[in-house]
């Protein structure tokens, strides 16, 4: 029995020397403390000794266990101790190490050209409308003084989903829509997504994004709308940028223009990006048909307003200088990342 026990003891204390986690000193403990453990058994073997080496053998086994205890509770606080360090130098953060730089995202240069455009209207006390881009016949083209019989009602030109529903062309049925159920001063612009029935190429896509923009109070005259359009060119295309109105026809307003700006690369005098021109043309506008007023219920005796509409993506074109169209919808990052 006597050497059973030191062979034990030394079996642990051996173990006990190359311990090197929690884990295999809890399985050490239980080997030999455990309720099946070795020195255990010898515990419960003791019944079948003389009286006289009864507690002989018992302060033996004793001994054994504060040993392999003592051995234990060192080992633990070891153990605890090196995983204390272990966590800190895995967790210690470099100071010094430079930062890992997050890829920041942007805006598409379509949304920021719609954004700056946003932002000179709300500065000028225009609210922003919104409304269907599946809308009637009648808000897209007949409210609008294009009668039945009018090209632009063609399907070459109009995307129908039936007879009296149709993609939005422009943007205009959100005008409509708005001078029905309020009563002027109205001070709105429309920015949205437009359909037409075109060859997708350098310069057409059937989807593309307008802003409009409609003003209707008493008094309401071509000078607000020519000095509106000189603030909107300034702010847009810088503080020397100058206006031209070429008459013009458009059926939902009497008298149309197209509106050019002074060319932002030359000033006026003429080079590529104008084409030699010394303008170049950025929206058309005019004063509100009196029968788009009429047919909204608003007397065109008492009231008038102007018009204006632009192409988002023509104006993004202009100020990035993006000779193809199809680039601002390809996602192509090598693209989109110089913006
Ligand atoms: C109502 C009355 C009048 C909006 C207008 C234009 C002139 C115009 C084009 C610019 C480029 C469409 O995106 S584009 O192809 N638009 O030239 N738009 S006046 O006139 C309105 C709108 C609503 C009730």
């Amino acid at each position: 029995m006597k050497e059973q026990i030191e062979s034990i003891a030394s079996e642990a204390m051996e173990k006990l020397e190359n311990v090197q986690d929690m884990k295999s000193l809890e399985e050490i403990r239980v080997l030999f403390l455990g309720k099946k453990g070795k020195l255990t058994g010898i515990l419960k073997g003791m019944g079948a000794l003389s009286p006289e080496e009864r507690p002989v053998v018992g302060q033996m086994v004793n001994e054994v266990r504060k040993q392999v205890e003592d051995s234990i509770l060192k080992n633990k606080n070891r153990l605890l101790q090196k995983e204390r360090e272990e966590k800190i130098a895995k967790e210690t953060i470099d100071v010094t190490m430079p930062g890992t730089l997050l890829a920041r995202g942007k805006k598409h240069p379509l949304t920021q050209v719609l954004d700056e455009i946003k932002e000179v209207f709300i500065g000028m006390g225009y609210e922003i409308a919104e409304g269907p881009e599946v809308e009637l016949d009648y808000y897209n083209f007949e409210a609008l003084n294009i009668p039945k019989n009018h090209p632009a009602r063609d399907t070459q030109d109009s995307f129908y989903i039936n007879e009296n529903v149709v993609l939005r062309t422009q943007t205009s049925p959100v005008q409509i829509r708005v001078m029905e159920n309020k009563k002027p001063p109205i001070k709105i612009i429309c920015p949205g997504r437009v359909y037409r029935s075109d060859q997708v190429d350098a310069t057409h896509s059937p989807i593309f994004h307008q802003v409009e923009g409609l003003v209707v109070d008493k008094g309401v005259t071509m000078g607000d709308l020519i000095g509106t359009l000189q603030v909107f060119a300034r702010s847009l295309f810088g503080e020397d940028t100058n206006i031209r109105l070429r008459p013009h026809h458009f059926p939902f307003t009497e008298p149309s223009a197209e509106v050019d700006v002074s060319c932002w690369g030359c000033g006026g005098k003429g080079c590529r990006i104008c084409k030699n021109e010394g303008w170049i043309e950025i929206l058309g506008a005019g004063m509100v048909h009196p029968k788009v007023l009429e047919i909204c219920g608003i007397d065109p005796k008492v009231y008038s307003g102007f018009a204006f509409g632009l192409g988002v993506e023509r104006t993004a074109m202009g100020r990035f200088n993006i000779d193809d169209m199809r680039l601002l919808y390809e996602n192509d990052m090598r693209f989109l990342k110089q913006f």
